[in-house]
C-alpha cells in the first residue's frame, strides 16, 4: 500500500490547482481513491435551482460570446492551455489520485488537453464554410457556420478531464457557453479543471459571466441539461444504456447529440505480422489503464498459424505486468475504479468459464492492498467462440482470444458485435491492411494497421458506429457538430430569376 497519505496529497494538489477548500471539504457526496478506497473529499451536488441558473447564465453568456471574433475566442482557450502547461504535474497527479490511472496516463490525459486547446486555437482562425457555383447568373451562395448555444457536456470518469477538454475547447472557439456535468465518481478533477479555467478567464479578461460552468451531481443534473430548451447540444460519454436514455429525450425536443457510448473493440493478427510489435502493441490496448478505457481492446482474433507463438508471449506479459498502486514507478496496471467494477469482471470471468473459456489471469491481488482498493490481475480468456461476455463491454481488463483461418471470416466475427468503436490489424501484407480499411472490412469510427485500438491522438476524428453512438468529437472536422450551417444565397444582378426555372410573373 502507499506511503502517501492520500487525502492530504490530494488537498495539497487540490490547493495549488486553486480549488477552494470549502469546495471539496463540507459536501455529502464522498470522494473515493481507488488506490485505497479512503475518502479524499467531500462535494456538494448542485440543486435544481443551482443547475436551471447556470444553464440561463450559460445562454446569456452565449448571447454574447458568439459576436466575439472567433480568433479572439482561441485566445481564451491558448491562455487555459498555458495554464495546463504550467500544472500539468498536478493536475496529471490528481487525476492519477481520483481514477487510479498510472503516472505517465495521468499526465498523458493532461497532454491531450494541452493539445485540443492548440488544435482549437488553429481552428478558431479556420471556420471555413463553402462557397457553392450557383445556377443563376449574378448570383452567389456560400454557407456560414454560427454558433449553436449552450453546449451540455456530460462525461464519464475513466477520461475525467480530457474528454470535457475535447468538447470545451472546441466549443468555446465555436461561439458556445459550455455547462458541464463530470461523473459523481471524479468531481475533484472537474473542480480542480474548472479553477484552472477561471485563471484563463481572468487573464482573457472580459469574457461573459457564467461562459463556462460545472455542476457537480447526480442523474438530476444530467437530466436537466437533457430536457432544457435552451442547452441546444448535449455531448455525452458513457454506457450504451445511458446513450439510449439520453438520445431520444434531447430528440424529442429536437435538441442535438454527440454521443460517444460504448467500445467492444478487437484486433486481428494476421500470419504475417510482427508478433514483437503486435505482443507490445496488445499488451497496452487491454490492460492499460486497467481496461478502462471506451478503446481498451476487449477481442482478438489470432491467425491459427501465429496463435501459439503469440498467445503463449502474450500470456507470459499477462503474468508478469506490475500490479499495483499508480504512483509507484514501474506500475503498468492500478486499480478498479470500484468493487462494482471488479464485481462486473468477475462475473463476465464466471460466464466466460461456463462458456468454455480458458482464463489467464483474472483474479484479484490483494496482498499488501487495503480491504476497499480493487486491484486484479488482468485476463487473457481464451475463447472456443464469439458467445456470451464476448458480445459485451465489460468495463475491466478481459481480453478473449479467439483463433481464425480465413480473413473474411475474421472480419465478419469482428464486425458482429452491436458496437463500432475501435478496430486494428496487425499485418504485414498490403492486401490485407487495406482490405480491413476498405468498406468491406472495419465497420468501426477508427481503425488502425500495426498500432492497438487505443491511445488516438486528438487530430483524429473521434467516435464511432452502432451502439457507440455515431458521434465524433476531437479533431478533423469534428467542431461542425458545435456549430449551425446556413446557407446563403445573394442576388447581386437586377433579375429575379428562379431555381428549376420556375416561372412566377406577376406582370
Ligand atoms: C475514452 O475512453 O472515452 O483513444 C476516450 C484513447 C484516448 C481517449 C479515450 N485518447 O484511448
Amino acid at each position: 500500500m502507499t506511503a502517501i497519505d492520500l487525502p492530504q496529497e490530494t488537498a495539497r494538489l487540490l490547493a495549488q490547482l486553486g480549488v477552494d477548500k470549502a469546495a471539496f471539504s463540507n459536501g455529502a457526496r464522498l470522494v473515493r481513491t481507488p488506490i485505497t478506497g479512503q475518502t479524499i473529499g467531500r462535494v456538494a451536488d448542485a440543486d435544481a435551482r443551482q443547475t436551471a441558473a447556470a444553464i440561463d447564465a450559460a445562454h446569456a453568456a452565449y448571447l454574447s460570446w458568439r459576436l466575439v471574433p472567433a480568433p479572439r475566442r482561441g485566445e481564451l482557450v491558448r491562455l487555459f492551455g498555458d495554464e495546463l502547461r504550467a500544472h500539468k504535474a498536478e493536475l496529471g497527479r490528481l487525476v492519477s489520485l481520483e481514477v487510479g490511472k498510472i503516472a505517465s496516463e495521468g499526465l498523458g490525459e493532461v497532454q491531450e488537453m494541452i493539445d485540443i486547446c492548440d488544435f482549437a486555437l488553429g481552428l478558431s482562425r479556420q471556420l471555413y464554410g463553402l462557397t457553392i457555383a450557383t445556377e443563376r447568373a449574378q448570383h452567389r451562395m456560400m454557407e456560414t457556420w454560427h454558433p449553436l448555444g449552450v453546449v451540455g457536456i456530460v462525461s464519464a470518469f475513466n477520461f475525467p478531464v480530457a474528454v470535457w477538454a475535447w468538447n470545451a475547447a472546441l466549443a468555446l472557439v465555436c461561439g458556445n457557453a459550455i455547462v458541464w456535468k463530470p461523473s459523481e465518481k471524479t468531481p475533484l478533477t472537474a473542480l480542480a479543471t474548472q479553477a484552472l479555467f477561471a485563471r484563463a478567464l481572468a487573464k482573457f479578461g472580459d469574457a461573459p459571466a457564467g461562459l463556462a460552468a460545472v455542476l457537480l451531481g447526480g442523474r438530476d443534473v444530467g437530466h436537466a441539461l437533457v430536457d432544457h430548451a435552451k442547452v441546444a447540444l448535449v455531448s455525452a460519454t458513457g454506457s450504451t444504456a445511458m446513450g439510449r436514455a439520453v438520445g431520444p429525450r434531447v430528440a424529442q425536443r429536437f435538441g442535438r447529440v454527440l454521443l460517444e457510448l460504448g467500445g467492444n473493440n478487437a484486433a486481428i493478427v494476421c500470419p504475417s505480422a510482427d508478433l514483437d510489435l503486435a505482443v507490445r502493441g496488445l499488451a497496452f490496448a487491454a490492460m492499460g489503464t486497467a481496461g478502462q478505457r471506451c478503446t481498451t481492446l476487449r477481442r482478438l482474433f489470432v491467425h491459427s498459424s501465429v496463435y501459439d507463438a503469440l498467445i503463449g508471449r502474450l500470456k507470459q506479459a499477462y503474468l508478469s505486468v506490475g500490479i499495483g498502486d499508480p504512483l509507484v514507478p514501474g506500475t503498468l496496471v492500478g486499480p478498479l475504479i470500484d468493487k462494482a467494477a471488479f464485481d462486473a469482471m468477475q462475473a463476465a470471468l464466471a460466464q466466460a468459464a461456463t462458456l468454455g473459456g480458458k482464463a489467464t489471469g483474472g483474479a484479484r491481488v490483494t496482498d499488501g492492498f487495503a480491504a476497499d482498493a480493487f486491484y486484479v490481475r488482468p485476463a487473457l480468456v481464451e475463447m472456443p467462440d464469439q458467445t456470451g461476455p464476448v458480445l459485451e463491454e465489460t468495463f475491466a481488463p478481459i481480453l478473449y482470444a479467439m483463433r481464425y483461418d480465413d480473413l473474411g471470416d475474421a472480419i465478419a466475427k469482428h464486425n458482429a458485435v452491436a458496437q463500432g468503436l475501435s478496430s486494428s490489424i496487425f499485418t504485414n501484407d498490403l492486401r490485407e491492411a487495406e482490405l480491413f480499411l476498405s468498406a468491406r472490412g472495419s465497420d468501426c469510427g477508427i481503425a488502425n494497421v500495426n498500432i492497438g485500438p487505443s491511445g488516438a491522438e486528438i487530430g483524429g476524428a473521434f467516435g464511432g458506429e452502432k451502439e457507440t453512438g455515431g458521434g465524433r468529437e476531437s479533431g478533423s472536422d469534428s467542431w461542425r457538430a458545435y456549430m449551425r450551417r446556413a446557407t446563403n444565397t445573394i442576388n447581386y444582378g437586377r433579375t429575379l430569376p428562379l431555381a428549376q426555372g420556375v416561372k412566377f410573373d406577376i406582370g
